[in-house]
């Protein structure tokens, strides 16, 4: 149709097995150290930041879509296994910027949880494992947490004017936490 500044198609390659997508635009690292004021026991934190080097918690790849309403982005997110103490490893968690907008998690590989809360202080918590899909309604703050021995590797999907929060939901924090107890995963 003219007039209309045709945006062209193009294709990525993403190795499933590994969590990494191939020229990526973007790629974010989220080390120990970035993690502070997330974890409730906040000297583990501390000790695995001295002791093992502030070692990566976890990556992002993402393509870079120009941030307006009708385009989709889209990347993979791998966070690593391991425990602050005993919570499991986790994002920091946002709401979108734009409040009403959804997301897709398509689990790749290994397995946890994601997280969500309401403003209003609803909390839903649903289990990810290689093969399930996680839908994210409008308005729900979302994190990931790794329950497994492996990296859980997550595709994800959401509209790109949707843009991050992270000051709201750090400052009222998620009302469930995911700990590791004697091998058992605990909710609570
Ligand atoms: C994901 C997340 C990704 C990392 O792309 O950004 O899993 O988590 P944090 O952004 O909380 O550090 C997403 O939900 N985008 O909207
Ligand atoms: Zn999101």
């Amino acid at each position: 149709m003219k007039g209309i500044n045709y945006f062209q198609p193009f294709s990525v390659d993403i190795n499933l097995m590994k969590g990494i997508m191939d020229a990526p635009d973007n790629r974010v690292v989220r080390t120990a150290s970035s993690m502070r004021g997330h974890y409730a026991d906040e000297s583990a934190l501390e000790k695995i930041i001295r002791e093992q080097g502030d070692p990566i918690h976890y990556e992002v790849f993402e393509k870079i879509m120009p941030q307006e309403y009708g385009h989709l982005c889209f990347g993979i997110s791998r966070l690593q296994p391991g425990l602050v103490g005993e919570e499991c490893f986790m994002t920091k968690g946002h709401y979108h910027s734009i409040l009403e907008t959804a997301e897709i998690y398509l689990c790749l590989g290994g397995e946890g949880y994601l997280v969500m809360k309401t403003q209003n202080g609803d909390c839903a918590v649903e289990y990810m494992k290689s093969g399930r899909l996680v839908y994210v309604p409008p308005c729900w703050a979302h994190r990931s947490v790794n329950t497994g021995e492996e990296e859980l590797i997550l595709l994800f999907i959401y509209p790109a004017e949707a843009g991050h929060n992270y000051g709201d939901i750090e400052k009222e924090g998620f009302p469930k936490r995911i700990f590791k107890r004697a091998g058992k995963v605990v909710i609570e």
